[in-house]
């Protein structure tokens, strides 16, 4: 990657992993104080810690990386940057920062501990919704910098398929587009206007609509990153050729389409949304696991024909052939694993009535940690690896690869602790986001503590891994040897079978994303406005 576009790139990942320290002590501190030995010191409140926890690794964190690490993809396959679009970049970047600032010193001061899904009822200064439409337009902008790129790339090719991680990118940038209109339209026309007190009421049951058709599509937008690494990235690391690019770009096509009308499935419990229509969303939910599953295949078969290719024998002989001792594959290999139990809960939390026992249950949270906060972070984690120094012109070193490959297996463990306990105090009903409490001495929340207990141990193992990974980040970017970190892209196994082109007829493809949105969820808006609670104003949005 070219070294001013490796510059843009680096300033994501620097307020990343700034992010990663701030956002990993407020969790510390948050499993603490549910282990109820521990209370937090003068006046800072349970859900400013929460809030601090949940908008800073879940929103910063994820949305910087994946900025930072997409610029360096198609920097590196579709060519450098102009002039032009790298100041497009840069221009995006800012006003990232600058919202994120405004927003989180809004946190820091307790006016806005709404938590990181920040929907009505619950209100914020309006300087931090001011700072939330800022990242949004700042990651639009970044965004307009890879879609630049990619309209150059087709310009100059005209009838060729894009290369696979420029494409993956294209396809994560659109869908994020689509997806954050839906949050961008109740902060401009909700929640601002009813911070500034212009407006006194405002219809709950649309707020929660219109983030949660962002919020589920928020979701995929963290994995398809991961996606790029696994597909593309990982079977060169370990020596091995991509299963099937074609296949590869038909899950990301689908995950676009089907991304986005799934919303409800965070509001199967809600009110004001007739039982259809969740179940239609229901349903295509359960056709957006598709591609996950086509992607587990593919990496199967990826794994097993290096494998193979290597002379291993029986049914599982290609296991011991991939490189164990390489952090850039074994810390997301643990991701992978992790993501195995990550997506049966999340079948489980989609299954209308089985969302009935775990719905604001702690079990989510136990979700979420091992999809976002293991599968996702640590292939962030594991690109780091060879990303930073690659960027930073610098080497990854033979004791940093084995702190890495401590730092993964801390992680692995930590996580088990936390997040199998949160699944088990979950099915036991303990309720998530809330501070500690045995709820008058009842008999049922006394059997969560030991449960509350284990989650502090696994979360304060959690910290010590997070310790470690900031350590070799900046060992990477400031103080590893000199020298040159290869980038690695992976090669199809069959390069001469051509994906069809239809993969890149965008307006196809965005067609049916929209179309398939207004089914979902056209009907339902209408009667969540007609129906409005008595008393609402002009169109029934306050
Ligand atoms: Fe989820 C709630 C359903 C995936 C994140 N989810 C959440 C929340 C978050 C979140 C943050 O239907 C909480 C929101 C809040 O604050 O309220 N989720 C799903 C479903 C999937 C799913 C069906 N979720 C994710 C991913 C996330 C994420 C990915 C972040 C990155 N989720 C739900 C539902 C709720 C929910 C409900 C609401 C619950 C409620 O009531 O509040 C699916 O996409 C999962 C599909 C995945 C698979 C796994 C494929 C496995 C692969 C690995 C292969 C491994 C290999 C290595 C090859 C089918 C690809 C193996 C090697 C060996 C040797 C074993």
């Amino acid at each position: 990657v070219d070294s001013r576009d490796g510059k843009l790139a680096m300033a994501h990942l620097y307020v990343a992993f700034i992010a990663l320290l701030v956002g990993g002590l407020a969790g510390l501190l948050q499993v603490l104080v549910r282990s109820g030995k521990f209370q937090l010191p003068a006046g800072i409140g349970y859900y400013q810690i929460l809030t601090v926890h949940g908008v800073v690794l879940g929103l910063v964190l994820t949305t910087f990386f994946i900025m930072g690490f997409q610029l360096s993809v198609v920097s590196k396959t579709a060519g450098t940057f102009t002039g032009k679009q790298r100041t497009v970049g840069w221009i995006g970047f800012w006003i990232m920062t600058i919202g994120t600032i405004a927003a989180a010193v809004m946190i820091l001061l307790n006016k806005a501990s709404v938590l990181y899904t920040f929907y009505a009822p619950l209100q914020a200064h309006f300087i931090f919704y001011l700072g939330l439409t800022l990242v949004v337009v700042g990651s639009w902008t970044v965004g307009a910098a890879i879609i630049m790129k990619y309209a150059e790339w087709r310009r100059a090719n005209p009838g060729q398929q894009s290369p696979l991680l420029t494409f993956m990118a294209l396809v994560n940038t659109l869908m994020w587009i689509v997806a954050t209109i839906g949050v961008a339209a109740t902060v401009l026309i909700q929640l601002l206007p009813w911070s500034l007190g212009w407006v006194d009421t405002v219809n709950v049951a649309v707020s929660r609509t219109l983030f949660w058709y962002f919020g589920h599509p928020l979701v995929y937008f963290w994995l398809l990153p991961a996606y790029m690494v696994w597909y593309a990235i990982i079977p060169k690391i370990i020596g091995g050729k991509i299963f099937s690019d074609s296949l590869a770009r038909m899950s990301f096509i689908l995950f676009l389409l089907f991304s986005i009308p799934v919303g409800f499935h965070h509001q199967l419990l809600e009110p004001g949304i007739d039982a259809a229509w969740k179940f239609l969303q229901v349903v295509l939910t359960f056709a957006v696991v598709i591609p996950s599953l086509m992607t587990a295949f593919s990496l199967f078969a990826s794994f097993e024909t290096f494998g193979r290719s290597k002379g291993a024998k029986g049914l599982f002989g290609w296991l011991k052939k991939l490189p164990w001792g390489d952090a850039r594959f074994t810390v997301p290999f643990i991701g992978m694993v992790a993501f195995i139990p990550a997506g049966a809960g999340g079948i489980v939390n989609a299954s209308h009535q089985m969302n009935q026992v775990i719905h604001n249950t702690i079990w989510v949270t136990g979700h979420f940690h091992l999809t976002v906060a293991t599968a996702v972070v640590l292939t962030f984690f594991g690109a780091a690896f060879w990303l930073v120094p690659h960027l930073t012109g610098r080497k990854l070193t033979k004791k940093m690869n084995k702190l890495a490959l401590i730092q993964g297996s801390l992680w692995a463990i930590g996580m088990t602790f936390m997040s199998g306990a949160m699944h088990a105090a979950g099915l036991l009903g303990a309720p998530r986001r809330s501070a500690f409490s045995d709820y008058g001495g009842s008999a049922q929340a006394a059997e969560w503590i030991p449960y509350q207990i284990a989650q502090a141990v696994g979360g304060s193992i959690l910290f010590i891994a997070i310790i470690l990974m900031l350590y070799i980040f900046i060992n990477l970017a400031f103080f590893a040897p000199k020298g040159e970190q290869e980038f690695p892209v992976g090669e199809a196994l069959h390069p001469e079978e051509k994906a069809p082109m239809v993969f890149e007829n965008w307006k196809l493809w965005l067609g049916i994303t929209v179309l398939l949105i207004l089914f979902a969820y056209t009907i339902p808006f209408i009667d969540l406005i007609q129906n409005a609670p008595p008393g609402s104003k002009g169109f029934k949005l306050w």
